[in-house]
């Protein structure tokens, strides 16, 4: 961004500027919506490391007391770049310094709302949720589509939607890569509530600004309670799910499905 430019309200103190995010502040809630429409989104290293910049920046703004993550209409975030990634090798995977940037999220002790319109697939879903609260707009879908490039889900996705949906609802759509909607992903607890798409942004923030309302020493505490109780079984899992994901940069699989993909056309898995 374009520093000077806001979604709802003014940008950011001193924020600075951003290519990939906007970032503004609406009274207390701190608004960090993704903007890299032509990639969909995409979470490239610079991006996720623009939005951790930026999340971070409110979590140390004392005016801030909840953060909105938001995307665009059609797009929440259609997951990491394929771009970038089908150029990566297992080292460059397990050397980079990626993975230190969506572990920072873990930290942010603010509430962290995710508000999702259209595709959140991939680490676009692993983004939502690392945050604590999911609103879906009407027209959200999401998904881990990592099995159809030959990869698995790298940022907590194994993890993560196992302890939110179960064991067989998760193999179903991490084996699959299916998507689903925002009436399914309510169903299954991974959302908490449905607006209609024009709303999206505006309940997130309404919601941010009922949170702000509450005690922050409260908030924080009931916080690190849910998150201890979630997150402290997920850890291996996570921790597990990463050196597979890295291995998988290895094999010809996983290039040929990226590349295909990126390619426009139909991968062949030789199993290699
Ligand atoms: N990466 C890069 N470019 C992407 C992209 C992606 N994930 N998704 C879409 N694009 C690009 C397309 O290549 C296309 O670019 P151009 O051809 O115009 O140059 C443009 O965005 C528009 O996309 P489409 O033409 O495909 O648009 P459609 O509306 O037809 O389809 C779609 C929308 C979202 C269904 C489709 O684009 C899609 O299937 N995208 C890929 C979804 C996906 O496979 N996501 C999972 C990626 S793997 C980790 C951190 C993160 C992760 C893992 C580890 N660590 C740090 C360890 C996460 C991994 C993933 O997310």
């Amino acid at each position: 961004m374009r520093s000077g430019e806001s979604v709802a309200g003014a940008a950011a103190p001193s924020a600075p500027a951003y290519e990939f995010i906007v970032s503004s502040t609406d009274g207390p809630v701190g608004l960090v919506r993704l903007d890299r429409p032509k990639a969909l989104n995409a979470l490239a290293t610079p991006v996720i490391a623009e939005l951790v910049d930026a999340v971070e920046r409110h979590q140390a703004d004392p005016a801030v007391r909840a953060i909105v993550i938001t995307g665009g209409p059609k797009v929440f975030a259609a997951g990491a770049d394929l771009k970038e990634f089908s150029t990566a090798s297992a080292v460059d995977m397990l050397s980079s310094d990626r993975i230190g940037y969506w572990d920072r999220l873990k930290n942010v002790w603010k509430p962290l709302i995710a508000a999702v319109s259209g595709f959140a697939l991939g680490g676009g879903c692993e983004l939502a949720m690392s945050c604590d609260i999911i609103i879906a707009s009407e027209t959200a879908r999401f998904g881990q589509p990592e099995i159809n490039v030959g990869l698995i889900p790298g940022a907590g996705g194994t993890a993560r939607l196992t302890r939110i949906v179960g064991k067989f609802v998760a193999m179903d759509l991490v084996l699959t890569g299916r998507q689903i909607t925002a009436e399914e992903a309510l169903k299954l607890g991974l959302v908490s509530r449905i607006v209609p798409a024009e709303l999206i942004v505006e309940s997130a923030v309404a919601l941010g600004k009922e949170l702000a309302q509450k005690p922050p020493i409260s908030l924080r505490f009931a916080k690190e309670a849910v998150q201890r109780s979630f997150e402290g079984r997920v850890d291996d899992g996570i921790a597990f799910e990463r050196k597979l994901f890295y291995m998988l940069f290895a094999t010809e699989d996983a290039h040929e499905g990226m590349r295909a993909f990126i390619e426009k056309r139909r991968p062949t898995y030789a199993g290699q």
